[in-house]
């Protein structure tokens, strides 16, 4: 197909006109999900500026290189029958912010208004409160937004997989997956690992943007290839699966809700086993401290033990050696005495040979 058939395709596409008829849906809901600054607002700019073929314009307001710039869930009607929605990108990959992504990706908080990232019972309410307004009319069709500035951890892909079976479970439909900035770092790598995943259609882009916004055809090219791969993914399931709509649309909710009790329920379990693991440790730690200054203790007693005992030794021996000495003296005295005993008496021998 030339761009010429392409655009004649995306324009003149309607569900009504596929075989089973519409089943209840009116419109194609392109649901951009992805991590926040990964190109989403930009990606939607890049499918207005192609489709209008008019001067670019910043009509999402992508904006700052580190994301979080999108606060509202905000439609961008592409043709009567195309609307792109522009979601609000979550942080990280954590099973409590799935909740609020199936939320948006499962069609069940209300467009054009901001959406305030919340978890648990907040987001209970939320989806509780939008249930009027939401129209079960909308033909949810999920593209994952993916920079390949961004390397894909083994954990990541992980929690990617489990995300993208989600979302085919909530929508009918696996996620195409749009790849933004490919120039950016390994293309190949990145569509090997959504490929690994099971990801069967992979598109990539250098977007539009501000800064350079020079049309190239291949650019052009891919952006309509890429609307047309949506509505004959749309066309497949509209034509090939008997669908309900409200049906759908109730089961989404329902299944929404459990989820987010049931990873608002493990994620408290968890931080209680965290806490627990956190007392014992201080525990422990106390424990190990007490026995070290009772060790500590002990050596300093043994130490005092063994220096007593070395003193009483060297006085012992002092004794000893005092004794000793004494006996030495009292016994050379005792010589003494007795060699005094022994000897004439000078004067009276004088005397005696005088006379
Ligand atoms: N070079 C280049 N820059 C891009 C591309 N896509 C997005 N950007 C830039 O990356 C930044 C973030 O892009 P956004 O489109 O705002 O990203 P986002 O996913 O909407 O981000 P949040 O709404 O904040 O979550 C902007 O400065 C864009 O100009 C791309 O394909 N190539
Ligand atoms: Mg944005």
């Amino acid at each position: 197909m030339d761009s010429d058939e392409m655009r004649h395709l995306i324009q003149n596409f309607s569900l009504d006109r596929c075989e089973r008829g519409s089943q209840g849906f009116n419109r194609i809901l392109i649901q951009l999900f992805g991590l926040l600054g990964h190109g989403k607002s930009s990606f939607i700019n890049t499918c207005i500026y192609v489709w209008e073929d008019q001067e670019f314009k910043n009509y999402a307001k992508s904006l700052g290189i580190d994301g979080g710039h999108t606060k509202d869930r905000l439609p961008y009607k592409l043709t009567e029958n195309i609307t792109l929605v522009d979601n609000r990108g979550c942080a990280k990959m954590d099973e409590r912010e799935y909740g609020e992504i199936y939320a948006q990706l499962g069609n069940l908080l209300p467009l054009g208004k901001t959406v305030e990232w919340a978890q648990g019972f907040g987001l209970v309410e939320r989806i509780t409160r939008a249930e009027k307004e939401i129209k079960s009319s909308d033909f949810i069709f999920p593209v994952f937004i993916h920079s390949v500035r961004n390397e894909i951890t083994l954990q990541e892909k992980e929690d990617l997989k489990s995300l993208f079976h989600t979302a085919q479970m909530l929508t009918g439909v696996f996620p195409i997956v749009v790849l933004t900035r490919k120039t950016a770092g390994s293309l190949t790598a990145t569509e090997g690992i959504f490929r690994d995943i099971g990801v069967e259609r992979i598109f990539s882009f250098e977007n539009y943007t501000q800064e350079d916004h020079m049309k190239t055809r291949g650019k052009h090219e891919e952006l309509l290839k890429f609307l047309c791969e949506v509505i004959k993914d749309v066309q497949f399931h509209v034509e090939k699966i008997p669908r309900d709509p409200v049906k759908e649309t109730a089961e989404r909710r329902k299944f929404v809700l459990n989820y987010v009790h049931e990873a608002d329920m493990r994620a408290k379990q968890m931080e209680e086993e965290k806490q627990k693991a956190k007392e014992k440790a201080e525990r422990e730690k106390v424990l190990r401290q007490q026995e070290e200054e009772m060790r500590r203790q002990r050596e300093r007693e043994e130490q005092k033990l063994q220096e007593n005992l070395r003193r009483k030794q060297q006085e012992l021996e002092r004794l000893k050696e005092k004794e000793s000495e004494e006996q030495k003296a009292k016994e050379l005295q005792a010589e003494k005495e007795a060699q005094g005993a022994k000897k004439p008496n000078r004067f009276l021998s004088i005397f005696k040979s005088k006379k």
